[in-house]
């Protein structure tokens, strides 16, 4: 291999990346729009893809609700090393005398026609696609959730793209998908967002994948937000205590109306404040900003190995369901029976212990509400506490 390829993997390497792979521009020419690395670096040559992979005992604890905090800590931990990765082949490439470029991680949408912010956004198309990189540099492929799915640690990976003007040898496309069709995935989502049986065909790279085919990204969007937590059987949730009346609107542009509802009236997503949506980057490297992903089951339980994809179905199926507490924490109960749905001012129902909600009812007791995670619990349980108020 050239020197210049090996010194790029060292690097990518060296600072934290399991999986590194390059592909040339040509080869991502049958690609999608959002596979144009030109798009962003019109002097764009090739593509440098690479991967993190998650801590497989966070994600056992997250599946299993006995812990969400470790996984959250991982990701926010994983996504800062992408961007210090990305960072130092960018500031190397650069000595070297060539162009290159950062894609950012996450939440980078080309302007849409009809969205004013992205609390309109529909399409998402990114400026440019890491699965598309991946897929083409040899990482991973398309699994049936449409997440890149890698041989040596499925879909429960995060991953990060230089775009360069150096022109790069390309490493072999993997030439068996690694999905065999489980659909652990499609049963993983608690909004049913992935299609079980139609697919719809991709090219990339001289290959066709064929995945899933999908809701409109808004049903993830409000899912994968903590809009809405609850399984179609209501006997589990993801981390989310959030609900919003089911089943979905059966056409997509009413899915879509609604989930604009509801970004434009959340709190967490406020855009005068630092968040993922107005800078991804930067709210990963705050100490103090609290990353809370409640979902991202899809990808998550996705292993290499089989049996452990059931495992992981297993442990979100009997893990239970989340509800928020008078003292400001999220726990878990089992039966449906013992919660009530309380209204919020955000248009979304928040379900809470029956006993603390008939106690406040009662006047009787202790809300924590300064001491909640995030906006939307506070004023929640400011609600709460509002009614505990009017009735002591
Ligand atoms: C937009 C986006 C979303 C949107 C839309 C998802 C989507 N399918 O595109 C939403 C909010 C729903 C979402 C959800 C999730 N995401 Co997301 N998301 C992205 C983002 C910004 C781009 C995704 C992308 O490449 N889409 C294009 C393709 C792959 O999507 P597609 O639906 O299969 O493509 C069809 C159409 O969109 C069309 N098309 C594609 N491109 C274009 C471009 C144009 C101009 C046009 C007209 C059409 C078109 O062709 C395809 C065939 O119909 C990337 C970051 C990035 N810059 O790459 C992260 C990313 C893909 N997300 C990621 C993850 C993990 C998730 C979630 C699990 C949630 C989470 N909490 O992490 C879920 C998974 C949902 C799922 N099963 O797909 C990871 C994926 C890791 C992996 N192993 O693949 C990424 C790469 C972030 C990262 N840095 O790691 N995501
Ligand atoms: S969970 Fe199963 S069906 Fe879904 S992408 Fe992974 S291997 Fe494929
Ligand atoms: S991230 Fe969650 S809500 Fe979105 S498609 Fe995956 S499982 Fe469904």
């Amino acid at each position: 291999m050239r020197q210049l390829e090996t010194h790029i993997k060292t690097i990518a390497r060296e600072n934290g990346a399991a999986l590194v792979g390059l592909a040339s521009r040509k080869l991502l020419s049958d690609a999608p729009p959002s596979g144009d690395p030109g798009y962003l670096l019109p002097s764009a040559q090739s593509v440098i893809s690479f991967a993190i992979p998650y801590d497989q005992r966070a994600l056992g604890e997250f599946f299993s609700k006995t812990n969400w905090r470790s996984y959250n800590l991982d990701k926010k931990e994983n996504t800062r090393l992408l961007y210090v990765i990305s960072d130092n082949l960018v500031a190397f490439l650069k000595s070297e005398g060539f162009d290159a470029l950062t894609v950012d991680i996450n939440n980078n949408y080309r302007p849409e026609p009809g969205a004013q912010d992205v609390s309109e956004v529909v399409a998402m198309n990114p400026d440019f696609s890491h699965r598309y990189g991946a897929v083409a540099a040899g990482l991973g492929r398309l699994g049936w959730s449409g997440n890149v799915m890698t041989p040596q640690y499925g879909s429960a990976i995060l991953l990060g793209t230089v775009l360069t003007s150096a022109k790069l040898n390309s490493n072999p496309i993997i030439e068996d998908n690694p999905c065999d069709g489980c659909k652990m995935c499609v049963a993983s989502c608690p909004v049913e967002m992935i299609h079980k049986k139609e697919s719809v065909k991709i090219n990339i790279a001289g290959i066709t994948e064929e995945i899933a085919r999908k809701r409109t990204n808004n049903c993830c969007w409000i899912g994968c937000d903590g809009y809405h937590s609850l399984s179609p059987n209501r006997k589990w949730t993801n981390w989310s205590p959030y609900r919003v009346d089911t089943p979905f609107p059966e056409k997509d542009t009413d899915v879509d109306e609604l989930c604009t509802r509801l970004r434009k009236a959340d709190p967490d997503a406020n855009p005068e404040e630092l968040n993922v949506y107005t800078n991804y980057r930067e709210s990963f490297f705050d100490p103090d900003y609290l990353f809370f992903s409640v979902c991202a089951h899809c990808a998550n339980v996705c292993w290499p190995n089989r049996e452990d994809r059931i495992e992981n179905r297993k442990l979100l199926a009997n893990s239970g369901i989340v509800v928020l507490r008078a003292n400001g924490n999220r726990s878990v109960v089992q039966e449906q029976s013992n919660i009530v749905e309380m209204d919020t001012p955000f248009n979304i129902k928040v379900a809470l212990l029956r006993k603390e909600y008939e106690a406040a009812l009662r006047g009787e007791i202790e809300i924590e509400n300064d001491r909640a995670l995030t906006l939307k619990d506070r004023m929640a349980l400011k609600r709460l506490k509002q009614l505990c108020q009017q009735n002591r």
